[in-house]
Protein backbone atom coordinates (compact mmCIF):
# COMPACT_ATOMS: atom_id res chain seq x y z
CA UNK A 1 0.00 0.00 0.00
CA UNK A 2 1.41 3.38 -0.29
CA UNK A 3 1.43 5.80 2.30
CA UNK A 4 2.29 9.30 2.80
CA UNK A 5 3.87 10.73 5.90
CA UNK A 6 5.09 14.38 6.03
CA UNK A 7 6.64 16.31 8.89
CA UNK A 8 6.56 19.96 9.48
CA UNK A 9 8.70 22.15 7.38
CA UNK A 10 10.95 24.32 9.66
CA UNK A 11 11.89 27.70 9.69
CA UNK A 12 15.30 29.07 8.74
CA UNK A 13 16.27 31.95 11.49
CA UNK A 14 18.30 29.48 13.16
CA UNK A 15 20.49 25.93 13.22
CA UNK A 16 18.57 22.89 12.98
CA UNK A 17 18.05 21.68 16.82
CA UNK A 18 17.24 18.07 18.58
CA UNK A 19 13.38 19.24 18.54
CA UNK A 20 13.48 19.45 14.46
CA UNK A 21 16.12 16.03 14.71
CA UNK A 22 13.49 14.62 16.59
CA UNK A 23 10.81 14.43 14.16
CA UNK A 24 12.36 14.03 11.61
CA UNK A 25 13.72 11.20 13.15
CA UNK A 26 10.06 9.73 14.03
CA UNK A 27 9.63 10.21 10.37
CA UNK A 28 11.92 8.39 9.39
CA UNK A 29 11.56 5.76 11.84
CA UNK A 30 7.38 4.93 10.75
CA UNK A 31 8.95 5.12 7.40
CA UNK A 32 11.19 2.10 8.13
CA UNK A 33 8.61 0.30 10.24
CA UNK A 34 6.70 0.64 7.19
CA UNK A 35 8.59 -0.78 4.83
CA UNK A 36 9.36 -3.74 6.86
CA UNK A 37 5.76 -4.68 6.63
CA UNK A 38 6.05 -4.16 2.88
CA UNK A 39 4.23 -0.70 2.57
CA UNK A 40 5.26 1.65 -0.09
CA UNK A 41 5.62 5.09 1.89
CA UNK A 42 6.63 8.60 0.29
CA UNK A 43 7.92 10.47 2.92
CA UNK A 44 8.58 14.36 3.41
CA UNK A 45 10.52 16.99 5.39
CA UNK A 46 12.01 19.83 4.47
CA UNK A 47 12.11 23.99 5.57
CA UNK A 48 10.26 26.79 5.31
CA UNK A 49 11.37 29.92 3.69
CA UNK A 50 9.53 32.64 3.53
CA UNK A 51 7.60 35.20 5.98
CA UNK A 52 8.60 37.94 8.56
CA UNK A 53 10.56 35.80 10.88
CA UNK A 54 13.11 34.45 8.04
CA UNK A 55 13.01 38.04 6.58
CA UNK A 56 14.45 39.49 9.61
CA UNK A 57 17.14 36.58 9.97
CA UNK A 58 18.24 37.59 6.09
CA UNK A 59 18.45 41.67 6.74
CA UNK A 60 20.57 40.95 9.77
CA UNK A 61 22.78 38.49 7.99
CA UNK A 62 24.53 40.74 5.51
CA UNK A 63 23.95 37.83 3.06
CA UNK A 64 21.06 38.20 -0.16
CA UNK A 65 18.03 35.87 0.69
CA UNK A 66 19.01 33.47 -2.04
CA UNK A 67 22.38 32.81 -0.43
CA UNK A 68 20.99 32.97 3.06
CA UNK A 69 17.93 30.72 2.41
CA UNK A 70 20.04 28.33 1.04
CA UNK A 71 23.12 27.93 3.19
CA UNK A 72 20.76 27.64 5.99
CA UNK A 73 18.26 25.28 4.35
CA UNK A 74 21.57 22.96 3.98
CA UNK A 75 21.94 22.84 7.52
CA UNK A 76 19.00 20.79 7.67
CA UNK A 77 19.62 18.42 4.63
CA UNK A 78 22.98 17.75 5.68
CA UNK A 79 22.12 16.84 9.10
CA UNK A 80 19.26 15.14 8.11
CA UNK A 81 21.54 12.70 5.85
CA UNK A 82 23.75 12.59 8.74
CA UNK A 83 20.78 10.94 10.67
CA UNK A 84 20.43 8.44 8.53
CA UNK A 85 16.81 10.09 7.24
CA UNK A 86 16.02 8.49 4.10
CA UNK A 87 13.27 11.28 3.13
CA UNK A 88 12.24 10.73 -0.69
CA UNK A 89 11.44 14.38 -1.28
CA UNK A 90 13.28 17.62 0.56
CA UNK A 91 10.93 20.79 -0.02
CA UNK A 92 11.94 24.28 0.01
CA UNK A 93 8.93 26.66 -0.47
CA UNK A 94 11.09 29.38 -2.66
CA UNK A 95 11.17 26.11 -5.19
CA UNK A 96 9.24 27.35 -8.34
CA UNK A 97 7.37 24.58 -8.62
CA UNK A 98 6.01 25.30 -4.52
CA UNK A 99 5.10 28.88 -5.28
CA UNK A 100 3.21 28.00 -8.62
CA UNK A 101 0.74 25.93 -6.84
CA UNK A 102 0.00 28.66 -3.61
CA UNK A 103 -0.63 30.29 -6.48
CA UNK A 104 -2.77 28.28 -8.42
CA UNK A 105 -4.80 27.47 -5.14
CA UNK A 106 -5.02 31.06 -4.10
CA UNK A 107 -6.78 32.33 -6.92
CA UNK A 108 -9.17 28.97 -6.72
CA UNK A 109 -9.80 30.07 -3.52
CA UNK A 110 -10.58 33.54 -4.24
CA UNK A 111 -12.72 32.40 -7.67
CA UNK A 112 -15.18 30.80 -5.17
CA UNK A 113 -15.56 34.34 -3.71
CA UNK A 114 -14.12 33.10 -0.36
CA UNK A 115 -11.80 35.70 -0.06
CA UNK A 116 -12.70 39.69 1.03
CA UNK A 117 -10.56 43.01 1.33
CA UNK A 118 -10.69 44.92 4.65
CA UNK A 119 -9.11 46.63 6.96
CA UNK A 120 -7.85 45.37 10.32
CA UNK A 121 -5.89 45.88 13.46
CA UNK A 122 -4.26 43.35 15.63
CA UNK A 123 -1.89 42.25 17.86
CA UNK A 124 0.83 39.81 15.71
CA UNK A 125 3.92 37.73 17.46
CA UNK A 126 6.44 37.25 14.79
CA UNK A 127 7.95 34.36 16.79
CA UNK A 128 4.54 32.45 15.91
CA UNK A 129 3.76 34.33 12.30
CA UNK A 130 0.41 34.55 13.78
CA UNK A 131 -2.10 36.99 14.90
CA UNK A 132 -3.06 37.02 18.78
CA UNK A 133 -6.01 37.58 20.45
CA UNK A 134 -5.93 39.27 24.05
CA UNK A 135 -7.17 35.80 25.71
CA UNK A 136 -4.23 34.32 23.81
CA UNK A 137 -1.46 36.08 25.76
CA UNK A 138 -0.05 35.51 29.37
CA UNK A 139 -0.63 37.79 32.37
CA UNK A 140 2.09 39.69 31.45
CA UNK A 141 0.34 40.38 27.71
CA UNK A 142 3.05 38.67 26.01
CA UNK A 143 2.95 35.41 23.56
CA UNK A 144 3.37 32.31 25.98
CA UNK A 145 5.14 30.75 23.50
CA UNK A 146 7.65 33.39 22.81
CA UNK A 147 7.56 35.43 25.82
CA UNK A 148 7.08 39.11 23.63
CA UNK A 149 4.56 41.19 23.37
CA UNK A 150 3.18 40.97 20.07
CA UNK A 151 2.68 44.27 17.95
CA UNK A 152 -0.13 46.44 16.93
CA UNK A 153 -0.51 46.05 13.37
CA UNK A 154 -3.15 48.13 11.71
CA UNK A 155 -3.56 47.25 7.87
CA UNK A 156 -5.66 46.53 4.79
CA UNK A 157 -5.62 42.48 4.08
CA UNK A 158 -6.99 39.89 2.33
CA UNK A 159 -9.56 37.56 4.63
CA UNK A 160 -10.27 33.86 4.54
CA UNK A 161 -13.41 33.27 6.34
CA UNK A 162 -13.15 30.53 8.84
CA UNK A 163 -16.16 30.55 10.75
CA UNK A 164 -18.57 28.98 8.46
CA UNK A 165 -16.90 26.14 8.25
CA UNK A 166 -16.42 25.77 12.32
CA UNK A 167 -19.12 23.48 12.87
CA UNK A 168 -17.83 21.32 9.75
CA UNK A 169 -14.71 21.06 11.61
CA UNK A 170 -15.78 19.84 14.91
CA UNK A 171 -18.07 17.75 13.82
CA UNK A 172 -15.57 15.76 11.57
CA UNK A 173 -13.18 15.53 14.75
CA UNK A 174 -16.00 14.34 16.75
CA UNK A 175 -16.50 11.51 14.09
CA UNK A 176 -13.22 10.58 13.61
CA UNK A 177 -11.92 9.86 16.63
CA UNK A 178 -8.82 8.06 15.46
CA UNK A 179 -8.26 11.72 13.18
CA UNK A 180 -5.48 13.87 15.97
CA UNK A 181 -4.18 11.89 18.04
CA UNK A 182 -3.07 11.12 21.06
CA UNK A 183 -6.93 12.16 21.97
CA UNK A 184 -5.99 15.00 24.07
CA UNK A 185 -4.59 17.25 21.31
CA UNK A 186 -8.06 16.43 19.47
CA UNK A 187 -9.61 17.53 22.99
CA UNK A 188 -7.33 20.97 23.09
CA UNK A 189 -8.40 21.69 19.52
CA UNK A 190 -12.16 21.07 20.13
CA UNK A 191 -11.68 23.62 22.88
CA UNK A 192 -10.18 26.40 20.54
CA UNK A 193 -13.61 25.70 18.41
CA UNK A 194 -15.67 26.57 21.34
CA UNK A 195 -15.51 30.14 20.74
CA UNK A 196 -16.45 31.55 17.04
CA UNK A 197 -12.94 31.78 14.27
CA UNK A 198 -11.68 35.12 13.27
CA UNK A 199 -10.82 35.54 9.50
CA UNK A 200 -7.66 34.71 9.01
CA UNK A 201 -5.54 37.17 7.63
CA UNK A 202 -3.94 35.76 4.60
CA UNK A 203 -1.90 38.83 3.13
CA UNK A 204 0.94 40.30 4.01
CA UNK A 205 1.49 43.83 2.08
CA UNK A 206 4.65 43.63 0.55
CA UNK A 207 5.89 47.17 2.32
CA UNK A 208 5.74 44.88 5.67
CA UNK A 209 6.66 41.90 4.37
CA UNK A 210 8.80 41.52 0.86
CA UNK A 211 9.55 37.85 1.46
CA UNK A 212 6.43 35.42 0.18
CA UNK A 213 4.83 34.19 -2.51
CA UNK A 214 2.61 37.34 -4.24
CA UNK A 215 -0.88 37.00 -4.35
CA UNK A 216 -2.04 36.29 -7.83
CA UNK A 217 -5.15 38.97 -7.82
CA UNK A 218 -3.29 41.69 -6.55
CA UNK A 219 0.62 42.24 -6.39
CA UNK A 220 1.01 44.40 -3.47
CA UNK A 221 0.54 41.58 -1.33
CA UNK A 222 2.37 38.31 -0.23
CA UNK A 223 0.73 35.55 0.86
CA UNK A 224 0.51 34.46 4.79
CA UNK A 225 3.36 32.20 5.54
CA UNK A 226 1.16 29.53 7.20
CA UNK A 227 -1.29 29.93 4.17
CA UNK A 228 1.77 29.04 1.86
CA UNK A 229 3.89 26.73 3.98
CA UNK A 230 0.59 24.36 4.67
CA UNK A 231 0.43 24.15 0.60
CA UNK A 232 3.79 22.29 1.00
CA UNK A 233 2.25 18.72 1.84
CA UNK A 234 0.01 18.39 -1.21
CA UNK A 235 2.32 21.02 -3.43
CA UNK A 236 5.05 18.22 -3.19
CA UNK A 237 2.68 15.93 -4.36
CA UNK A 238 1.78 18.31 -7.42
CA UNK A 239 -2.19 18.87 -6.44
CA UNK A 240 -3.92 19.58 -9.63
CA UNK A 241 -1.32 18.02 -11.93
CA UNK A 242 -0.88 14.58 -10.77
CA UNK A 243 -3.61 11.62 -11.26
CA UNK A 244 -2.57 10.23 -8.62
CA UNK A 245 -2.96 12.72 -6.08
CA UNK A 246 -5.81 10.81 -4.58
CA UNK A 247 -4.44 8.06 -4.16
CA UNK A 248 -1.74 8.64 -2.28
CA UNK A 249 -3.03 11.73 0.00
CA UNK A 250 -6.20 9.11 0.82
CA UNK A 251 -3.17 7.53 3.25
CA UNK A 252 -1.50 10.73 4.63
CA UNK A 253 0.22 11.35 8.18
CA UNK A 254 0.91 14.56 9.25
CA UNK A 255 3.59 14.24 12.04
CA UNK A 256 3.90 17.55 14.08
CA UNK A 257 4.57 19.39 17.54
CA UNK A 258 2.43 20.31 19.63
CA UNK A 259 3.11 24.18 19.24
CA UNK A 260 1.72 24.27 15.88
CA UNK A 261 -1.83 22.70 16.28
CA UNK A 262 -4.11 25.35 15.65
CA UNK A 263 -2.62 26.27 11.83
CA UNK A 264 -2.21 22.47 11.18
CA UNK A 265 -6.30 21.36 12.51
CA UNK A 266 -7.79 24.11 12.18
CA UNK A 267 -6.55 26.65 9.17
CA UNK A 268 -5.36 23.36 7.27
CA UNK A 269 -8.89 21.05 6.97
CA UNK A 270 -10.49 24.48 6.35
CA UNK A 271 -8.31 25.18 3.33
CA UNK A 272 -8.21 21.86 1.92
CA UNK A 273 -12.38 21.77 2.63
CA UNK A 274 -13.12 25.01 0.56
CA UNK A 275 -10.99 23.13 -2.32
CA UNK A 276 -12.86 20.32 -2.42
CA UNK A 277 -9.97 17.96 -0.59
CA UNK A 278 -10.71 15.64 2.44
CA UNK A 279 -8.56 16.16 5.65
CA UNK A 280 -5.16 14.59 5.67
CA UNK A 281 -6.06 11.54 7.06
CA UNK A 282 -4.45 11.53 10.39
CA UNK A 283 -2.28 13.68 12.69
CA UNK A 284 0.34 12.49 15.17
CA UNK A 285 0.86 15.43 17.44
CA UNK A 286 4.28 14.62 19.64
CA UNK A 287 5.25 16.90 22.84
CA UNK A 288 8.49 19.18 23.21
CA UNK A 289 12.04 18.22 24.34
CA UNK A 290 12.86 20.46 27.58
CA UNK A 291 16.12 21.42 28.22
CA UNK A 292 17.47 20.99 32.08
CA UNK A 293 16.27 23.27 34.38
CA UNK A 294 12.70 22.25 33.08
CA UNK A 295 12.66 25.23 30.58
CA UNK A 296 12.20 25.61 26.66
CA UNK A 297 15.71 25.11 25.15
CA UNK A 298 17.82 28.40 24.21
CA UNK A 299 20.78 29.56 23.35
CA UNK A 300 21.06 32.34 26.30
CA UNK A 301 19.81 29.66 29.15
CA UNK A 302 22.86 27.47 27.49
CA UNK A 303 20.62 24.54 27.77
CA UNK A 304 20.30 24.11 23.86
CA UNK A 305 21.08 20.33 23.27
CA UNK A 306 23.24 20.19 19.64
CA UNK A 307 22.39 17.39 17.64
CA UNK A 308 25.33 17.66 15.63
CA UNK A 309 27.58 17.41 18.81
CA UNK A 310 25.41 14.69 19.87
CA UNK A 311 26.12 12.91 16.82
CA UNK A 312 29.95 13.42 16.83
CA UNK A 313 29.50 11.88 20.61
CA UNK A 314 27.34 9.23 20.60
CA UNK A 315 26.88 8.20 16.95
CA UNK A 316 23.73 8.40 15.15
CA UNK A 317 21.97 5.43 16.45
CA UNK A 318 22.38 6.28 20.41
CA UNK A 319 20.59 9.71 19.74
CA UNK A 320 17.73 8.52 17.23
CA UNK A 321 17.17 5.29 19.68
CA UNK A 322 17.12 7.77 22.78
CA UNK A 323 14.24 10.21 21.25
CA UNK A 324 12.63 7.32 20.24
CA UNK A 325 12.74 5.62 23.31
CA UNK A 326 12.15 8.70 25.61
CA UNK A 327 9.45 10.82 24.70
CA UNK A 328 6.40 10.80 26.81
CA UNK A 329 3.46 9.99 24.62
CA UNK A 330 1.00 13.35 25.08
CA UNK A 331 3.71 15.18 26.88
CA UNK A 332 7.27 16.65 27.13
CA UNK A 333 10.33 14.75 27.96
CA UNK A 334 13.45 16.39 29.58
CA UNK A 335 16.76 15.70 27.62
CA UNK A 336 20.42 17.10 28.28
CA UNK A 337 23.76 15.53 26.82
CA UNK A 338 24.01 13.57 30.30
CA UNK A 339 20.94 11.99 29.95
CA UNK A 340 21.91 10.43 26.30
CA UNK A 341 25.05 9.25 27.48
CA UNK A 342 23.18 7.48 30.20
CA UNK A 343 20.76 6.52 26.75
CA UNK A 344 23.95 5.77 25.45
CA UNK A 345 25.42 3.56 28.18
CA UNK A 346 22.26 1.75 28.46
CA UNK A 347 22.96 0.36 24.85
CA UNK A 348 26.31 -0.66 25.10
CA UNK A 349 25.74 -2.58 28.54
CA UNK A 350 22.09 -4.23 27.15
CA UNK A 351 22.58 -4.44 23.43
CA UNK A 352 26.49 -4.10 23.06
CA UNK A 353 28.13 -6.29 26.06
CA UNK A 354 25.62 -9.07 24.78
CA UNK A 355 26.76 -8.82 21.23
CA UNK A 356 30.27 -8.88 21.85
CA UNK A 357 30.42 -12.06 24.66
CA UNK A 358 28.41 -14.11 22.76
CA UNK A 359 30.05 -13.51 19.17
CA UNK A 360 33.96 -13.89 21.30
CA UNK A 361 32.46 -17.22 22.50
CA UNK A 362 31.31 -18.07 19.19
CA UNK A 363 34.85 -17.79 17.82
CA UNK A 364 36.72 -19.11 20.73
CA UNK A 365 34.69 -22.02 20.94
CA UNK A 366 32.78 -22.30 17.83
CA UNK A 367 35.43 -21.59 15.20
CA UNK A 368 33.10 -19.07 14.24
CA UNK A 369 29.96 -21.43 13.55
CA UNK A 370 26.48 -21.27 14.69
CA UNK A 371 26.12 -24.49 16.36
CA UNK A 372 24.02 -27.08 14.37
CA UNK A 373 21.79 -29.96 15.40
CA UNK A 374 21.50 -28.14 18.75
CA UNK A 375 18.96 -29.93 21.83
CA UNK A 376 17.25 -26.78 23.04
CA UNK A 377 14.67 -27.14 25.90
CA UNK A 378 11.70 -25.81 27.42
CA UNK A 379 13.32 -22.81 28.50
CA UNK A 380 15.27 -22.07 25.72
CA UNK A 381 12.77 -22.28 23.02
CA UNK A 382 10.27 -20.14 25.43
CA UNK A 383 12.64 -17.62 25.39
CA UNK A 384 13.41 -17.53 21.68
CA UNK A 385 9.32 -17.61 20.71
CA UNK A 386 8.48 -14.86 23.67
CA UNK A 387 10.90 -12.60 21.78
CA UNK A 388 9.55 -13.55 18.38
CA UNK A 389 6.46 -13.31 19.57
CA UNK A 390 6.75 -10.02 20.80
CA UNK A 391 7.87 -8.50 17.85
CA UNK A 392 5.46 -9.38 15.77
CA UNK A 393 2.97 -8.60 17.68
CA UNK A 394 4.44 -5.33 17.91
CA UNK A 395 5.08 -5.16 13.82
CA UNK A 396 1.35 -6.22 13.48
CA UNK A 397 0.29 -3.19 14.97
CA UNK A 398 -0.50 0.25 13.14
CA UNK A 399 1.74 2.23 13.29
CA UNK A 400 1.92 5.03 16.26
CA UNK A 401 3.41 7.42 18.33
CA UNK A 402 3.26 4.61 20.77
CA UNK A 403 3.66 1.96 18.57
CA UNK A 404 7.57 2.93 18.06
CA UNK A 405 7.92 3.66 21.45
CA UNK A 406 6.83 0.08 22.86
CA UNK A 407 9.16 -1.12 19.85
CA UNK A 408 12.21 0.62 21.67
CA UNK A 409 10.62 -0.87 25.21
CA UNK A 410 10.24 -4.17 23.89
CA UNK A 411 13.98 -4.14 22.53
CA UNK A 412 15.51 -3.15 25.92
CA UNK A 413 13.17 -5.47 27.75
CA UNK A 414 14.28 -8.51 25.33
CA UNK A 415 17.92 -6.88 25.52
CA UNK A 416 17.51 -7.56 29.28
CA UNK A 417 15.74 -10.96 29.13
CA UNK A 418 18.50 -12.72 26.95
CA UNK A 419 21.57 -10.91 29.09
CA UNK A 420 19.51 -12.40 32.26
CA UNK A 421 19.41 -15.65 30.61
CA UNK A 422 23.24 -15.46 29.74
CA UNK A 423 24.50 -15.48 32.59
CA UNK A 424 22.56 -17.34 34.54
CA UNK A 425 23.60 -19.98 32.11
CA UNK A 426 27.31 -19.41 31.99
CA UNK A 427 28.16 -20.79 29.27
CA UNK A 428 31.84 -19.79 30.04
CA UNK A 429 31.76 -22.37 32.43
CA UNK A 430 29.61 -24.55 30.29
CA UNK A 431 32.72 -24.19 27.84
CA UNK A 432 35.00 -26.06 30.09
CA UNK A 433 33.65 -29.17 30.27
CA UNK A 434 33.63 -31.14 27.54
CA UNK A 435 30.31 -33.69 28.91
CA UNK A 436 28.61 -29.75 28.52
CA UNK A 437 28.83 -29.29 25.12
CA UNK A 438 25.61 -29.85 24.15
CA UNK A 439 23.89 -27.72 26.62
CA UNK A 440 26.89 -25.12 26.08
CA UNK A 441 25.46 -25.52 22.17
CA UNK A 442 22.11 -24.81 22.92
CA UNK A 443 22.61 -21.40 24.97
CA UNK A 444 24.53 -20.25 22.36
CA UNK A 445 22.46 -20.73 19.82
CA UNK A 446 19.68 -19.67 22.10
CA UNK A 447 21.49 -16.66 22.64
CA UNK A 448 22.23 -16.09 18.91
CA UNK A 449 19.04 -16.56 17.38
CA UNK A 450 17.26 -13.75 19.89
CA UNK A 451 20.25 -11.47 19.24
CA UNK A 452 19.16 -12.12 15.44
CA UNK A 453 15.37 -11.06 16.24
CA UNK A 454 16.47 -7.96 18.45
CA UNK A 455 18.72 -7.00 15.38
CA UNK A 456 16.19 -7.16 13.23
CA UNK A 457 13.27 -5.50 15.23
CA UNK A 458 15.69 -2.51 15.74
CA UNK A 459 15.76 -1.02 12.08
CA UNK A 460 13.72 1.34 11.88
CA UNK A 461 15.07 2.76 15.22
CA UNK A 462 18.91 2.36 15.00
CA UNK A 463 19.40 1.35 11.25
CA UNK A 464 23.25 1.09 11.19
CA UNK A 465 23.75 -1.04 14.64
CA UNK A 466 20.84 -3.49 12.68
CA UNK A 467 22.95 -3.70 10.05
CA UNK A 468 25.74 -4.74 12.43
CA UNK A 469 24.26 -7.09 14.36
CA UNK A 470 23.23 -8.92 11.43
CA UNK A 471 25.70 -8.41 9.26
CA UNK A 472 27.63 -10.08 12.83
CA UNK A 473 25.43 -13.43 12.56
CA UNK A 474 26.13 -13.64 8.66
CA UNK A 475 22.64 -12.39 7.83
CA UNK A 476 23.21 -10.58 3.68
CA UNK A 477 21.30 -7.38 3.95
CA UNK A 478 18.16 -5.92 3.10
CA UNK A 479 15.49 -5.17 2.34
CA UNK A 480 14.78 -6.37 6.09
CA UNK A 481 11.13 -7.47 6.24
CA UNK A 482 8.97 -8.05 9.34
CA UNK A 483 9.25 -11.72 9.45
CA UNK A 484 9.74 -13.07 13.14
CA UNK A 485 9.97 -16.60 12.40
CA UNK A 486 12.09 -18.47 15.21
CA UNK A 487 14.85 -20.75 14.83
CA UNK A 488 16.22 -19.78 11.36
CA UNK A 489 19.77 -19.20 12.36
CA UNK A 490 21.91 -22.32 10.93
CA UNK A 491 25.28 -23.35 10.51
CA UNK A 492 25.16 -21.71 7.06
CA UNK A 493 25.65 -18.80 8.82
CA UNK A 494 28.97 -17.56 9.74
CA UNK A 495 29.44 -14.95 12.13
CA UNK A 496 32.03 -12.60 12.49
CA UNK A 497 33.20 -10.37 15.43
CA UNK A 498 33.79 -7.12 14.20
CA UNK A 499 34.17 -3.76 16.38
CA UNK A 500 31.76 -2.68 19.67
CA UNK A 501 28.25 -1.76 18.45
CA UNK A 502 28.42 0.97 21.12
CA UNK A 503 32.13 2.03 22.10
CA UNK A 504 33.37 3.43 25.29
CA UNK A 505 33.37 6.81 25.79
CA UNK A 506 35.08 9.41 28.46
O1 LIG B 1 6.62 26.00 13.15
N1 LIG B 1 10.74 19.52 20.98
O2 LIG B 1 8.67 25.73 12.11
P1 LIG B 1 9.66 25.53 13.35
C1 LIG B 1 10.16 18.76 20.03
N2 LIG B 1 7.67 26.52 9.83
N3 LIG B 1 9.95 19.19 18.78
C2 LIG B 1 10.32 20.43 18.47
C3 LIG B 1 10.92 21.29 19.41
C4 LIG B 1 11.14 20.78 20.74
N4 LIG B 1 11.73 21.48 21.69
N5 LIG B 1 11.18 22.45 18.79
C5 LIG B 1 10.77 22.33 17.50
C6 LIG B 1 7.33 25.99 12.15
N6 LIG B 1 10.26 21.11 17.29
C7 LIG B 1 6.71 26.15 10.79
C8 LIG B 1 6.03 24.84 10.41
S1 LIG B 1 4.66 23.29 8.70
C9 LIG B 1 3.63 23.55 7.41
C10 LIG B 1 5.31 24.87 9.08
C11 LIG B 1 9.75 20.57 16.01
O3 LIG B 1 11.04 25.66 12.80
C12 LIG B 1 8.29 20.20 16.10
O4 LIG B 1 7.98 19.32 15.06
O5 LIG B 1 9.27 26.42 14.47
C13 LIG B 1 7.62 21.55 15.87
O6 LIG B 1 6.26 21.42 15.52
C14 LIG B 1 8.47 22.08 14.74
O7 LIG B 1 9.81 21.62 15.05
C15 LIG B 1 8.44 23.59 14.62
O8 LIG B 1 9.46 24.00 13.75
Amino acid sequence: MKKYITTPIYYLNGLPHIGHAYTSILGDVMKKFEQMNGNDVYYTTGTDEHGQKNQHSIETSGLNADEFLTRQSENFHNLFVDLGIDFDYFVRTSKPEHKKIVQEILQNIYDKGLIVKKSYEGLYCEGCEQFKKPSDLDQNGCCPDHKVAPKPISEENYFFRLEPYRQWLIDYIKTHPDWIQPTKYANEVLGMLKEPLEDLCISRPKSRVWLGIELPFDSNYVTYIWFDALVNYISTLNYGHNSDFDIIWANSTHLIGKDILKPHCIYWPIMLHALGINPVSRYFIHGFWIGEGGVKMSKSLGNVVDPIEVIRLLGVDALRFYLIHNMTLGGDSPISLSMLKQGYKMLANNIGNLQMRVLKMVQKNLNNKVPSSVSLNNEDKKLITDIADRFAQIYHQEISLETVNNLANDVVKSGTEVNAYFAAHEPWVLAKDPNQKERFNAVIYTTLECLRLIGLAMYPLTPETAYKILDSLGIKPQPFKADFKPFILSENNEIKVGSPLFPIIE
